[in-house]
């Protein structure tokens, strides 16, 4: 997989959703020729698309086997897969692969900080940044996050934060970042791997040529599989070396780097014991990074978080209503279910359900028995849910009548938490709208 800007190339920008427009814009801005396709009749940037460069050659509907044929490099989007038969074809052909990150890790020139991870990974990026922030760095930050990596380009900065999905990382040679996290491997995207270990092999790609590999110590699919210069972990147990971790001194719990306490663990702003793991591979990267110390402890004691993400919706009638709408796959609800429920433990009330990614339920049966007072199952994967947990579960329809099911058992002092473990496109437009109508039906509620 080489990149590259040969002049006389033909590009070929595959896809055309927000990655798809960037790449347009950054190519043609550098005078390269572009081709564009989408597999869509209507993707979503085509008016904007047109309306900025007329002469553009797009097809639509279909991977075009004459565009396939005349391109010399293909920009993948991350959302097209390399297995599609077409786009297979033409790599063993010999046509090249590149891809937004790649063409942005060759256009960049200051330090690089990137993320991965089933979960976690939009959290720790957002809070690497709000510490460049408080430290008064000039950084940018996106990728997976939302803002393509080649429109970060038009601002200058000395610093990239990028969160990475294993779909981009599938599509990069070694991006040599300053500091590579893995923060946690668990099943997510099974419609798209033929099995775990594909997808871990392609999570395991963004250690490539880095500086630093920071990876989590109590999750063994982390630890890098290639050579790097120098790699540190982080976890909740005591740390050593140059590692991140917890430690006891008498009744607090401590944030610290190997003997170095950084703050009481109490202080942490954001919720449960999943956020101290996130809270300490934040704290590695913004150290190994050298962003001071003040600006570190102040981002850990006041980062706000993100919407959809363990978000106290409200409190009333003495019950807490927590909305993990992101909590999007089985890993992601075990840890908010672990992370929230444990302490005082049976006082959750769990919403779970929508489309399963082909995920295995089973893992959430332990936690669920310990923690959750009652959980409910909605959607299209309900059944499958129950399958998987059995009598912990009872079947409804719709996000609504889980929380009037829900609320008809709680009592003061309890906990109505939507982490639903599934993607949302069977009665929501993406997970945002779920969250949102989580926070409407719990704001109507009397
Ligand atoms: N698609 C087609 N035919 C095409 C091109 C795309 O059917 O020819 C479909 C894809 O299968 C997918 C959808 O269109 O269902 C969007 O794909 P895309 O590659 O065009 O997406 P972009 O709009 O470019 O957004 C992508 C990321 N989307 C995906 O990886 C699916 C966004 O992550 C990311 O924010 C954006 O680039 C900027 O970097 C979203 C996401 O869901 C948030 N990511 C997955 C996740 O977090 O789990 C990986
Ligand atoms: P991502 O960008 O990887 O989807 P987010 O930061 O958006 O990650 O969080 C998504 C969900 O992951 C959260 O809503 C929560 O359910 C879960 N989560 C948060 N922290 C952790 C963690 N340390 N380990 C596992 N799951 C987590």
């Amino acid at each position: 997989m080489t990149q590259g800007s040969a002049k006389n190339r033909n590009y070929l920008v595959v896809g055309l959703g927000a990655t798809g427009l960037s790449c347009v814009r950054f190519l043609r801005g550098r005078g390269d020729r572009v081709l564009v396709m989408d597999s869509r009749n209507e993707p979503p940037g085509l008016e904007a698309l047109k309306a900025e460069f007329p002469d553009l050659s797009v097809a639509t509907g279909g991977f075009d086997r004459e565009m396939l044929a005349i391109a010399d490099v293909l920009v993948m989007s991350p959302g097209v897969p390399l297995a599609t038969p077409e786009i297979a074809a033409a790599i063993a052909e010999g046509k090249i692969v590149s891809s937004d990150i790649a063409l942005f890790r060759e256009a960049f020139q200051g330090r690089l900080a990137v993320i991965t991870g089933s979960n976690a990974k939009s959290t720790v990026t957002s809070w690497l940044a709000d510490m460049a922030e408080r430290a008064g760095l000039s950084y940018v930050v996106g990728g997976n996050l939302g803002e393509p990596a080649l429109n970060l380009l038009e601002t200058p900065a000395e610093l990239a934060i990028l969160e990475l999905s294993s779909f981009q990382l599938e599509l990069v040679p070694a991006l040599n970042a300053d500091v590579a996290a893995l923060l946690n491997v668990s099943a997510d995207h099974m419609d798209r791997y033929p099995d775990l270990e594909a997808y871990t092999s392609a999570k395991q790609r963004i250690f490539q040529g880095c500086k630093l590999a920071l990876y989590n110590r109590n999750d063994a699919q982390t630890g890098p599989l290639v050579v790097v210069d120098a790699m540190r972990s982080f976890g909740l147990d005591a740390p050593t070396g140059r590692n991140t971790g917890l430690v006891q001194r008498e009744a607090e719990q401590w944030l610290a780097q190997g003997d170095e306490l950084w703050m009481q663990a109490s202080k942490v702003s954001l919720p449960g014991r999943h956020n101290l793991e996130n809270a300490l591979a934040t704290l590695a990267m913004a150290e190994a990074l050298g962003i001071e110390a003040d600006a570190i402890l102040a981002s850990l004691q006041q980062f706000k978080g993100l919407p959809h993400r363990c978000e106290l919706v409200a409190e009333k009638s003495g019950i807490r209503f927590i909305n993990d709408s992101k909590g999007t796959n089985v890993g992601a609800a075990l840890a908010a279910v672990e992370g929230l429920g444990r302490d005082p433990a049976g006082r959750l009330l769990l919403l779970l359900g929508g489309q399963s990614k082909g995920g295995d339920f089973s893992p959430l049966k332990h936690a669920v028995s310990d923690c959750c007072k009652a959980t409910f199952a909605y959607g299209e994967d309900a059944a499958k849910i129950q399958s998987a947990l059995g009598d912990l579960v009872t079947l409804v329809g719709t996000l609504e009548e889980a929380l009037v099911a829900a609320v008809a058992q709680a009592e003061p002092g309890d906990t109505v938490l939507l982490s639903p473990a599934c993607a949302s496109f069977d009665q929501f437009r993406n997970f945002e709208h779920r969250g949102e109508v989580f926070r409407q039906w719990v704001e109507a509620w009397s």
